[in-house]
């Protein structure tokens, strides 16, 4: 047992940081059961494929799939270590931290739990959360021991070791990367240490427990919301002031203590734009800085769009025979970030559909990375290359590799990412 103490690892919710890390265990030789909710990814999982984009995941998956070490199945069975990836999404106006998809991972997994198992939290989660799943499995295993009861002496061992991965770099950064493994007692991080280790070449460090585990990650990503806020409130000012921000932020950027990010059209995907406001439901009245951040980048998909309103106006001055009915507007990239395919709250979807629903003349979506227009846009024109592209305005929403290369034949821009408006990028070490 103590030479190979994980013969099967099972890993709970298959989506963009459960299927890599479980493709990762199952690279190393060792039996991994993948569990899902979803019939279809389970299917697609069992035939060697994916269900998500991620640069090189397709390769490892079926690798993994075919020498027999990967699995992925709708119910959890037996295994020696047990880790929940599942969403942890807010709820309601306060932005409420909804644990649902813990507390239903927690009830599936109990009956199958065995003296000596080892349970891991990787979703971002609230702080208290490892303790609220450690209550959920005591209560529904009362045969069992569990560390926030009888400590070291548990039968089970339980421990929050969050995922700190970037989409688009996941299976590079799950092996390079550090961990913070924050586990109940000192022989759970220890145990979930010696987990991670079998992959991880960079260091597994542990906490003091779980709570500031779930702290640390939740601070990283606010630490990015606060200073792409930085970023995106400078770019207003600079605006009123008339100024270009990126040969502001290029100049500062310049100090060897200054290392401003970079502004855009707001900040989506599913961590930054939620983690913060964890924090926020934790200490209303004191993370004032941490809302405002929040409030910053939220507020900025509107300022875009008074912009683009603007555009048309400044447009319909010079040619005053025309009206918006004749205007083409040209919208550049839909996805939250660049050179990804996905959309999960972006704010260039958001705005992209605005505009269409509130303009009254053509809207051409350009987006490389995406196969098909999404349903909202369907009445737009939905262009992947954009070189053919003839429009009276471009708006800049990503700054695609595809973009780069070329200025569009639009007379007035509105460029959210400064992408057509520099003459060198900022810092690359900001991206
Ligand atoms: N963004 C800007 N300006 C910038 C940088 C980013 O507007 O200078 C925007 C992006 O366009 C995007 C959003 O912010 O809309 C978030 O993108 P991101 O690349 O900053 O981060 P994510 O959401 O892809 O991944 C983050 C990472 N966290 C940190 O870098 C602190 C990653 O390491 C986490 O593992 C991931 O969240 C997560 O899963 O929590």
């Amino acid at each position: 047992m103590l030479d190979k103490p994980f013969k099967r690892i099972s890993v709970i919710g298959l989506g963009y940081i459960g299927l890599p890390t479980a493709a990762m265990f199952a690279s190393r030789k060792i039996e991994v059961v993948g569990v899902d909710v979803n019939a279809r990814a389970v299917d697609t999982i069992n035939r060697g494929e994916i269900h998500i984009v991620e640069p090189d995941l397709d390769m490892v998956v079926h690798a993994a799939v075919k020498e027999g070490y990967l699995r992925a199945a709708l119910e959890p069975e037996p295994a020696e270590a047990f880790l929940i990836a599942v969403p942890t999404p807010f709820k309601g106006e306060n932005h409420e931290p909804d644990l649902s998809y813990i507390k239903a991972a927690s009830r599936s997994i109990a009956p199958v739990l065995r003296p000596g198992n080892l349970v891991i939290l990787e979703s971002t989660s609230p702080v208290g959360a490892t303790e609220a799943m450690a209550a959920w499995l005591a209560e529904a295993r009362p045969d069992l021991t569990f560390p926030h009861i009888s400590g070291e002496a548990s039968d089970i061992r339980i421990a929050h070791c969050p995922e700190r991965v970037l989409p688009g770099k996941v299976m590079q950064e799950l092996i390079t990367n550090d961990r913070v493994i924050g586990g109940m007692t000192p022989r759970c991080s220890a145990l979930a240490a010696r987990l991670y280790e079998t992959f991880v070449t960079g260091k597994c460090i542990v906490a003091s427990g779980p709570r500031v585990a779930e702290m640390c990650k939740l601070t990283e990503n606010s630490f990015r919301d606060v200073n792409i806020a930085f970023a995106n409130e400078l770019s207003l000012i600079c605006d009123e002031l008339g100024m270009d921000v990126w040969e502001l932020i290029r100049l500062a950027n310049r100090h060897p203590r200054v290392n401003i990010l970079q502004p855009g059209p707001g900040v989506g995907g599913h961590c930054i734009a939620v983690d913060p406001w964890f924090i926020v439901s934790s200490a209303p009245e004191t993370a004032r800085l941490i809302r405002t951040a929040r409030e910053v980048n939220d507020s900025k998909p509107e300022w875009v769009l008074s912009k683009v309103r603007e555009a048309v106006g400044a447009h319909l001055m010079e040619h005053p025979g025309q009206s918006a009915k004749d205007v083409t507007i040209a919208v550049y990239g839909l996805t939250f970030k660049p050179d990804i395919d996905d959309l999960r709250e972006s704010p260039a979807l958001e705005i992209a559909i605005k505009i269409l629903d509130s303009h009254a003349g053509p809207v051409i979506i350009v987006e490389p990375m995406v196969d098909h227009c999404p349903p909202e846009l369907k009445r737009a024109r939905f262009m992947k290359d954009a070189v053919d592209v003839v429009s009276d305005i471009g708006v800049l929403l990503v700054d695609h590799a595809s973009f780069r290369r070329r200025r569009p034949a639009a007379k007035i821009t509105v460029d959210t990412r400064g992408l057509w408006s520099l003459d060198e990028p900022t810092k690359p070490s900001v991206r």
